[in-house]
């Protein structure tokens, strides 16, 4: 079938002919519900028993934009074995594909609307208690398992062929390591805090540290990324954690993955200020996302070396010392790079409602400065950063 972008009833037709899926017949309804910056989202569901599928279809240009900005159709594809991928190794984690149709860049699978996106959750002040818990797994995992550490020679770079995926990663080139850094013309920050964004700007040494970071990001062929891990990429209940959207997926540096966790947590950490009514709740919600950071690094940091431990084969690697050199340099990784990803979402296209939903405009630059301070301390200072505890201080000590 040839492409074309799905109306809601086309969406139905499509369903009902999908085998196994819903009986002959059945009263179908769909809602297209896809408010993210790419893709159209479909919800269709059987009036009669309830059951529910998603159908996730890419569009050929970027939905934020238009169709002014084209855009591959193949990150349907990574997307769909990206998921195949992460479900292999971690069950449970990611929603399961149930069917993925190339001509029409379609992909169907789990309806997941009993969890709530997470960054809508914190927004309202929810706390996750099995969050940190699951998603450090989900990254030690992930991160170990597509590595060469756990594959054959030829298998991991067979992998990274298979995810190649330019104009994703360009999108990340731009948004998260270029723009956010010069006046671009696809900047677009809150005018309270020009100040502060040109002194963004006119700093060279940071704009050295970015650089490092963007090499590492475009070479370090280290591990399959999700690619856009932020807490609009994870959905959630109390007991529940699923990853999704990995069409930025790609073979990575893995602090990128790890830095995406800790810059979204702590986009919401910086929100506080300008989302809490009281100055308790909102130290008590901060402190509750510095747990979290701390949990989700330790988590990670302890699977990951079992891992290593059990199932590393090449003998160099069992070299001693390495593993944890490779923890260390791993930790000053994660924290620049969630240090570049807080400044794109102040600064740059692609904000995040955390910030954006503080209606007064005063304490959203207030906000929307301390995420910069952070961040560019984050990227600044990666290099003193010995463990997750100094991290959390470095947070702790920047001054609203
Ligand atoms: C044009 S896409 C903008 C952003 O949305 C995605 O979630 C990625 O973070 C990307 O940078
Ligand atoms: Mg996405």
């Amino acid at each position: 079938m040839e492409y074309r972008a799905f109306s809601e009833q086309e969406a139905v037709e499509y369903a009902r002919h999908l085998p196994g899926i819903f009986p002959e017949g059945a009263q179908l309804e769909s809602r297209e519900i896809g408010d993210g910056n790419l893709n159209l989202v479909f919800h269709i569901r059987d009036k009669t028993s309830g059951k529910s599928i998603i159908f996730k279809q890419a569009l050929p240009y970027a939905r934020v934009v238009g169709e002014s900005w084209p855009l591959t159709l193949d990150r349907a594809r990574i997307e769909s074995e990206a998921l195949i991928i992460q479900d292999q190794i971690c069950p449970g984690l990611v929603p399961k594909v149930y069917h993925y149709d190339k001509d029409l860049a379609l992909t169907v699978m789990e309806d997941l609307s009993s969890h709530v996106i997470m960054r809508k959750g914190l927004i309202e002040g929810n706390r996750y208690p099995v969050f940190a818990q699951h998603i450090g797994l989900f990254l030690a995992k992930t991160l170990f398992y597509t590595s060469d550490l756990a594959l054959d020679f030829k298998e991991k770079k067979e992998k990274v062929a298979q995810f190649i995926n330019p104009e994703l990663c360009k999108i990340t080139e731009d948004l998260v390591f270029t723009d956010p850094y010069f006046d671009a013309d696809t900047n677009n920050f809150n005018p309270l805090i020009r100040d502060a964004v040109e002194g963004i700007w006119n700093n060279a040494e940071l704009r050295r540290e970015i650089a490092k970071l963007k090499f590492s990001f475009m070479t370090d062929a280290q591990a399959l990324l999700h690619g856009d891990l932020h807490t609009g990429s994870i959905m959630v209940t109390k007991e529940s954690t699923k990853v999704i959207d990995p069409e930025f997926a790609y073979y990575g540096p893995m602090g990128f993955d790890i830095g995406a966790v800790i810059a979204n947590l702590l986009l919401n950490y910086a929100a506080q200020g300008g989302l809490k009514a009281s100055e308790q709740e909102c130290q008590s919600f901060r402190e509750y996302l510095l747990d979290t950071v701390g949990d989700v690094w330790k988590t990670f940091e302890g699977e990951f070396r079992r891992l290593w431990d059990v199932h590393v084969k090449d003998v160099m690697y069992s070299a001693e010392g390495y593993q944890d050199d490779t923890i260390s340099r791993l930790l000053k990784e994660s924290a620049g790079f969630a240090g570049c990803k807080m400044m794109r979402r102040v600064i740059g296209l692609a904000g995040v409602a955390d910030l954006n939903s503080i209606e007064d405009e005063q304490k959203r630059a207030e906000a929307e400065k301390l995420a910069l301070a952070i961040g560019q301390s984050l990227v600044m200072e990666r290099q003193s950063i010995g463990s997750i505890e100094d991290l959390l201080r470095l947070v702790k000590n920047i001054e609203e």
